[in-house]
């Protein structure tokens, strides 16, 4: 049988990594993205400019989750296969300055195409949903797993739980393949600019360059598990692959504070950072420096310097304080294998942004 995707959220990181996966194996990939003023294709107009011959297999289309006609004509035209719900106002900050919009993005959006399924009776058709470790909130348990109990912090978490549910309860209800693949914090060079890792390298970067003096940062005790998208797609592949309707958490089994993995980007480009002082006034200062495989020009900061500093614009009303999951039902079961470590998921997106900075600089 042909194998048809449509993904929304198909502009954003997850679905720029995980239509190419798809369109590697083969797939018809077809993409909503949103009405805009100004492009927001740019993570995927490399698919039509690197993969001429895989043009004619991938289409995009105006659509949005708060568009229950819209989406029930997309999906009667299109027919999928599988569908990968990745559309969300997925940022946590966000969602409490937006948390009605936020719920019907998220919440609402994912009853929609589920309805859609059901209503056009694509009984074939499979569904991924987007969901995620900010379920477990304040955990209950750590490390957390598929039987962890959901503890949500925010308006984001509390819309996430209803995708969840409403996922669950149209696969017991009706019998459709519908499965929610909890994922942990997963990154990579295209990573939106107002989540900490980029806004952590994309800062270094600039600072390097000259083009910024300081980063400003919230919390930095806040942990978090840490995965490459690039592997994490390829999960949510497999989890519609599988013979049965089964949730996967998917993770790295590793944490780290937001505090460490500053200190391990500055160290990747040379530079030794020791954290002083407490609370809103705890910075990170230059303490030595040391060879660098990714930046080899001038060192522009000087010993004492500092480079990092609290905000409390950044702090959450209420905040999740550590994730860290357990992967091993998927390993076991599915056989995920992930390729990227935390410090080659730095390198590549130090490595990114250095050369987007590189060029800013040239052009200032
Ligand atoms: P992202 O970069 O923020 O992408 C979100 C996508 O959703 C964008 O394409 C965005 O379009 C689209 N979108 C937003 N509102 C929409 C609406 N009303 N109708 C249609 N499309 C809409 O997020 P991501 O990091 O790729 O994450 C993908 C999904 O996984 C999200 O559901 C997120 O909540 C979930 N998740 C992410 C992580 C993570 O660590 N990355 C972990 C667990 C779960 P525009 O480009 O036009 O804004
Ligand atoms: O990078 P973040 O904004 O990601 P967060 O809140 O963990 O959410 C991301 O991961 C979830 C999966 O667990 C996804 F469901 C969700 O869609 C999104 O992709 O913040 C990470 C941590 C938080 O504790 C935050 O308080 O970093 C802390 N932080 C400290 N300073 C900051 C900052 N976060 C942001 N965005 N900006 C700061 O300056």
């Amino acid at each position: 049988m042909k194998k048809i995707a449509l993904i929304t959220g198909i502009t954003g990181q997850d679905g720029s990594y995980l239509a190419r996966h798809l369109l590697d194996l083969g797939y018809e990939v077809h993409g909503v993205k949103r009405r805009s003023s100004s492009f927001n294709t740019s993570r995927i107009d490399g698919i039509y400019e690197d993969v001429h011959s895989q043009h004619v297999r991938f289409f995009l289309h105006y659509g949005d989750l708060t568009d229950s006609s819209n989406l029930i004509s997309l999906i009667a035209k299109i027919r999928p296969t599988e569908i990968y719900n990745l559309a969300a106002q997925s940022h946590v900050q966000v969602s409490f300055e937006m948390p009605e919009y936020t719920a019907n993005v998220d919440a609402l959006g994912t009853l929609r195409i589920l309805e859609a399924m059901r209503l056009l009776g694509l009984s074939q058709t499979r569904f991924y949903q987007a969901s995620t470790s900010e379920l477990y909130g304040e955990v209950l348990q750590t490390p957390q797993n598929e039987d962890t109990p959901f503890n949500p912090r925010s308006p984001y978490a509390v819309a996430k739980l209803y995708g969840f549910y409403i996922t669950k309860n149209y696969r017991e209800a009706y019998g459709m393949f519908a499965v929610n693949g909890i994922l942990f914090n997963h990154e990579s060079p295209v990573r939106g600019e107002t989540f900490v890792t980029r806004k952590i390298t994309m800062a270094i970067a600039r600072m390097l360059y000259g083009l910024q003096e300081c980063l400003y940062l919230g919390n930095l005790d806040a942990q978090r598990d840490y995965g490459h998208a690039k592997d994490y797609v390829q999960a949510m592949h497999l989890i519609l692959q599988h013979s049965q309707p089964v949730d996967y958490v998917v993770a790295s089994g590793q944490t780290m504070s937001i505090r460490e993995f500053s200190a391990r980007c500055f160290a990747q480009v040379g530079v030794i950072l020791e954290f002083q002082g407490e609370g809103l006034d705890e910075k990170g200062v230059v303490v030595g420096f040391k060879p660098s495989a990714l930046f080899k020009e001038a060192m522009p900061f000087a010993l004492h310097q500092v480079v990092i500093r609290v905000d409390p614009r950044y702090f959450r009303p209420t905040e999740v304080d550590l994730l860290l999951g357990d992967p091993s039902k998927i390993e076991r079961e599915l056989g995920w294998k992930r390729q990227y470590g935390i410090e080659e998921l730095i390198t590549d997106m130090l490595g990114s942004d250095l050369a987007l900075a590189k060029k800013q600089a040239l052009l200032a």
